[in-house]
């Protein structure tokens, strides 16, 4: 297979390393994509990396003066920046297997909502469980997408909707993190869905978010970021800006669940609160995307849930790529509107879908990704100083992994 672009072969920061120099690990004839530039994949051919301590500290052709503890042969496999799952919500009980069939029959997701099926049926089975069932459901989903490269995911709460069971959900998250090779990210999303105690008082539930969840959740250290579904079925631009104002007072991130179903500016208010990420975004105006773009504020597209709602209303794509707003990618794995468990799967429907090129889907799922969950300076790009967080595939080309579906390729992990 031809290699779409080369880069000149050159040592990096060779200079900078001291002459006792000892590599934990050297990797040698290792293809590199970077990913460290926004135009190209920074191809490096025949490579070789170094890791100290875990870092990225040599990235180019290796002077035998350094010798290494551990030097692994990769035999011409590339090494690409470990896979980043930015939007999940991958703890909950049960599945909705059987709303899937409703909608065949022809109820919307909406019906389905406010017929107290969708996300409120999940939160039954959710609170029904035990942290051990709802850790052993989600280690299964997590082993699928750790098995595919994925070395950091993003995991939302929201399936409780009372303090308790947030807690449980965002404890079985940490202990996630503790039980696997993985770097796990949770986000507190008590402002999901409205649970039935508080029907006909969504103000009241929003107190309760502020007031009393997001003080013990920022106590606790449980989660870094705050999420809230911004749409006529969830929560309003009001109630959002309430939520994000706590967030902030408690010293959380905030990103959104925004312009899914329809446009309540809702990109635009993340953004003024310097939001790590707008998601979804099917309903997006051009006047959110410029406030998304002076922020710095990632537009996080999910073709899974585009894919399974047989959404034909495209996210924004080319204005977004006009404005220079970045685009991540994620499964937003969830059991109404996206039982997705495979990142590959959502690279290749970023590309068929919504026509992003292999380039940009990539980036999608490492730089980008990095960026959404505010990590870009530690991980996301293959570049000395950063988290050598890597991935080894067994491909030929890095735009490989986007146009191959149904499949899986061959990887490992060297985190
Ligand atoms: N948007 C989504 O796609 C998921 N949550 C959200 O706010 C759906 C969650 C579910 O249906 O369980
Ligand atoms: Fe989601």
């Amino acid at each position: 297979m031809s290699q779409l672009e080369t880069k000149p072969f050159t040592p990096l920061n060779l200079d900078q390393l001291p002459n006792n120099t000892v590599f934990d690990t050297l990797l040698i004839n290792v293809n590199i994509a970077t990913m460290a530039d926004t135009n190209s994949f920074g191809i490096i051919n025949n490579g070789s990396l170094g890791i100290i301590d875990g870092i990225i500290a040599y990235i180019g052709e290796v002077n035998s003066q350094y010798p290494a503890k551990e030097t692994v042969n990769a035999n011409g496999q590339w090494i690409l920046p470990g896979l980043i799952d930015c939007h999940t919500h991958l703890i909950y009980g049960g599945n909705r297997a059987n709303e899937f069939e409703m909608r065949l029959n022809g109820a919307t997701y909406e019906e389905i909502a406010k017929a107290g099926g969708g996300i409120i049926s999940s939160v039954t089975a959710t609170r029904d469980a035990s942290p051990q069932e709802l850790f052993d459901s989600a280690s299964k989903r997590l082993e699928c997408l750790i098995e595919e490269g994925v070395t950091t995911i993003e995991i939302k709460s929201g399936y409780g909707l009372d303090l308790e069971t947030e807690l449980k959900m965002l404890r079985v998250a940490n202990k996630l993190r503790e039980e696997f090779p993985i770097r796990v990210i949770p986000t507190f999303l008590g402002a999901h869905a409205l649970p039935p105690e508080y029907q006909d008082n969504s103000d009241g539930y929003i107190d309760l978010v502020c007031d009393e969840m997001i003080p013990v959740i920022a106590n606790e250290k449980l989660a870094t970021s705050v999420d809230v579904f911004c749409e006529n079925i969830g929560f309003s631009y009001e109630q959002t800006e309430k939520v994000f104002r706590a967030a902030k007072a408690h010293g959380l991130k905030v990103k959104l669940h925004a312009e899914q179903l329809s446009d309540q500016s809702g990109a635009a208010l993340v953004a003024q609160y310097n939001g790590l990420s707008a998601d979804h975004l099917e309903y997006l105006s051009q006047a959110s995307i410029e406030q998304m773009a002076k922020a710095g504020t990632v537009a996080t597209l999910l073709p899974g849930a585009f894919y399974f709602l047989r959404e034909t209303k495209l996210p924004p794509i080319q204005a977004l790529r006009d404005a220079g707003v970045p685009i991540a990618i994620a499964t937003d794995h969830n059991p109404g509107t996206s039982p997705c468990l495979s990142i590959i799967l959502m690279m290749n429907m970023a590309c068929t879908l919504f026509k992003m090129t292999p380039l940009e889907s990539l980036q999608g799922v490492t730089i980008n990704a990095a960026k959404a969950l505010g990590l870009d300076k530690e991980i996301g790009s293959i570049e000395i100083g950063k988290k050598a967080e890597l991935v080894l595939w067994d491909i030929e080309h890095p735009n490989q992994l986007s146009y191959q579906f149904g499949t899986s390729f061959k990887n490992e992990a060297l985190t």
